[in-house]
């Protein structure tokens, strides 16, 4: 089936996946949170897919939850079954999808739109994208991770207050707080991560993935424990054909050709 809510592409090893419903800043209705989880599904599969780009259509990255889609289902919809079924799936896949995943953070992202950008290994950010949290000005908590990846990211004092004054930050702003990884003028955003993704998908993406697990992994370890995993993980990356060639081209004074295997 065609998507209607999404567009994908995949060129030069990059997987692109667009929110695509503009009207709403790319809110999520559930057919946008199931079209997603299938597309992700498909880029983890696709060994031709080597590195994830998200963006959105038109002028804003994602606004979450499409409030006019949940109008008049509040008495009916759990909202604990809801973000089961729609962003709670997503984020932890853009978390364990052993490829780097880059948000191109085109313009607002807030809600669980926020949670999405927060989800992604890398975000590069348009200027005049704000960000904010955005569950409080509806009277609800933070959802899709936001609580999760905020504090990690910027501490809690900062993350605090912006789930409680719902104060927009600016790109310029979050690139401060370490947010974001760069700031650059919208018209020149998508070409900056295009090279980024492109150079990416050709170097030891299996590598990244690895490195991608154990830094998920260390969150929860002790330094023993994490040191314990690195060496796990060595061991499968040391298995790479990616390792051979990266160590032979060293050796020969050669640039590597790495594969992701
Ligand atoms: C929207 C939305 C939107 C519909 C802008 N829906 N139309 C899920 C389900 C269950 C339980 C709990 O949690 C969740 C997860 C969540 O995500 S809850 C949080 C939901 N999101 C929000 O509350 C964000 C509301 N939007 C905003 O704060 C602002 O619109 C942002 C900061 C995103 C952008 O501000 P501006 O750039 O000033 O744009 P705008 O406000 O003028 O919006 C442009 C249009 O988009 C406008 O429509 P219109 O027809 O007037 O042009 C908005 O109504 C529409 N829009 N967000 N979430």
């Amino acid at each position: 089936m065609p998507y209607t809510t999404i567009l994908t592409d995949l060129a030069d090893g990059v997987f692109t996946l667009t929110f695509n419903r503009p009207e709403v800043l790319n809110a999520f209705n559930d057919q946008q949170a199931e079209e997603v989880q299938e597309a992700l599904k498909k880029a983890e599969r696709d060994d031709a897919a080597r590195c994830l780009v998200l963006t959105g259509a038109g002028k804003g990255f994602c606004a979450g939850q499409d409030l006019g889609a949940l109008k008049g289902r509040s008495d009916s919809v759990s909202f604990r079954e809801h973000l089961g079924h729609t962003y709670n799936p997503i984020i932890s896949k853009l978390r364990s999808v052993e490829k780097p995943v880059i948000g191109q953070i085109n313009g607002a992202a807030a809600g669980a739109g926020l949670g999405l950008a927060l989800a992604c290994d890398l975000r590069y950010a348009a200027s005049g994208a704000k960000f904010r949290m955005a569950f409080s000005g509806i009277g609800l908590a933070p959802d899709s991770g936001t609580s999760f990846f905020l504090p990690r990211l910027i501490g809690y004092a900062r993350a605090y207050e912006l789930a409680i004054t719902n104060n927009p930050i600016t790109s310029e702003q979050a690139l401060a707080w370490g947010m974001v990884n760069a700031v650059f003028p919208a018209e020149e955003l998508a070409a900056a991560t295009r090279e980024l993704a492109v150079k990416l998908a050709q170097l030891p993406t299996k590598a990244f993935g690895l490195t991608k697990r154990a830094m998920n992994k260390a969150y929860q370890l002790t330094l023993d424990e994490a040191l314990d995993y690195e060496a796990h993980l060595q061991e499968i990356a040391g298995h790479t054909a990616d390792y051979t060639e990266g160590v032979g081209a060293f050796l020969e004074k050669r640039s590597p050709k790495f594969i992701g295997k």
